[in-house]
C-alpha cells in the first residue's frame, strides 16, 4: 500500500486527505472502484454547498439522532467508502447510540466483508453483523446484492442509518416501514429524496456532529425527542437544501463571492 501524503500547506489539504483515505480504502480492498466514483459526485455536490454544515443540515443531523435513541433496533449500515472514511466514528456512534453496526455492500463479496469487519474491529468494534451467513435473511424489497441482510439487524431495524446509499434499499427499507436516515451531499439523488431523514452534508463533518447531538440529547425525556421527530419536515427541509445552492450559486454569479488569486478560501 502507497502512503499518501499531503502537504498541510496545500490550499485544497482537506479535500484530498479524504481522497488519499478513499484510495487507501481501496487499496486494501475496504472501498469498491465505484466507491471512487460515487465520492468524485459527493465532492462535486460538496462545493455547491460551501464544503461547510449548513443550518439545514444540524437541524437534519438533530432530528436524526432523536431517531436513533428513539428506535428500539437502530442498525448503522456500513459500506465500503464510509468505513474508509469515518471507522472509529461509526463504532463510536453504534456505542453511546446504542446501536448495531451492520455491514451491507452493494458491491457484495467476501474479501470486502472481511476487509470492512478487519477495519471496523482495529477500530473498536465488539459485535459486526452482516458477516454471518448463519444469519442471512433477504429482502424481495430490494434488488441488489443489499437484499441480504442480518436477521439480528436490518432485518429486525425499525430505524436504519443508511449513509451514501442507492435508491433502491432505502425505497425498499422505506416500504418495509423503516425509519430511514441518510447522509447525502446529493439533495437531488432518489436516496435523499426518499429517505425519512436526509442530512446533506459531507459525513466525514457528519458524524462528529452527530455524535455530539446524541451525546446531548439521550439525557433528554422521549417527549422531547418525540418532539424533536414531529417538528422534523425531510421534504421541506431537503427544498431548503436546494434553495440554499440555488442562493449561493446566485451570489457567486453576482460576483460576490468569487475567487481571487492568493485568496485564502
Ligand atoms: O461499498 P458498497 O459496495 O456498498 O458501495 C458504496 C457506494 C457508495 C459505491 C454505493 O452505495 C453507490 O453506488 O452509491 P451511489 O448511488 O453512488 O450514491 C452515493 C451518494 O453518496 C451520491 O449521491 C454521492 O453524491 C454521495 N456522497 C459521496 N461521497 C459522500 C456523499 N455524501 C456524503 N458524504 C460523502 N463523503
Amino acid at each position: 500500500m502507497h502512503e499518501h501524503k499531503v502537504s498541510p500547506k496545500h490550499p485544497r489539504a482537506a479535500s484530498l486527505q479524504i481522497r488519499a483515505k478513499l484510495v487507501q480504502g481501496f487499496e486494501i480492498g475496504v472501498t469498491s472502484s465505484f466507491g471512487l466514483f460515487a465520492h468524485g459526485r459527493g465532492e462535486a455536490f460538496d462545493y455547491l454547498i460551501g464544503e461547510t454544515t449548513t443550518e439545514n443540515a444540524k437541524q437534519a443531523i438533530q432530528a436524526a439522532a432523536a431517531s436513533l435513541l428513539l428506535g428500539q433496533n437502530s442498525v448503522l449500515s456500513v459500506n465500503g467508502n464510509v468505513a474508509a472514511l469515518v471507522p472509529k466514528e461509526l463504532v463510536k456512534l453504534a456505542r453511546i447510540a446504542r446501536a448495531k453496526l451492520e455491514i451491507n455492500l452493494y458491491h457484495r463479496s467476501r474479501e470486502r466483508e472481511e476487509a470492512i469487519a478487519r477495519v471496523l474491529k482495529d477500530s473498536g468494534a465488539k459485535e459486526i453483523f452482516g458477516i454471518d451467513s448463519a444469519y442471512q435473511e433477504t429482502i424481495p424489497e430490494i434488488h441488489s446484492e443489499r437484499r441480504v441482510v442480518d436477521h439480528r439487524g436490518l432485518f429486525i431495524a425499525d430505524v436504519a442509518f443508511v449513509p451514501l446509499e442507492d435508491g433502491d434499499r432505502t425505497e425498499g427499507l422505506v416500504r418495509l416501514g423503516k425509519q430511514v436516515i441518510t447522509v447525502d451531499l446529493n439533495p437531488l439523488s432518489r436516496t435523499a429524496q426518499i429517505a425519512t431523514i436526509t442530512i446533506v452534508d459531507n459525513v466525514i463533518r457528519t458524524l462528529p456532529l452527530l455524535i455530539t447531538a446524541v451525546r446531548k440529547l439521550r439525557k433528554e425525556s422521549k417527549e422531547i425527542l418525540h418532539t424533536i421527530l414531529d417538528n422534523f419536515d425531510n421534504r421541506r427541509n431537503l427544498s431548503e437544501a436546494i434553495q440554499l445552492i440555488n442562493e449561493r450559486l446566485s451570489a457567486l454569479a453576482e460576483n460576490q463571492g468569487l475567487r481571487s488569486p492568493g485568496d485564502k478560501r
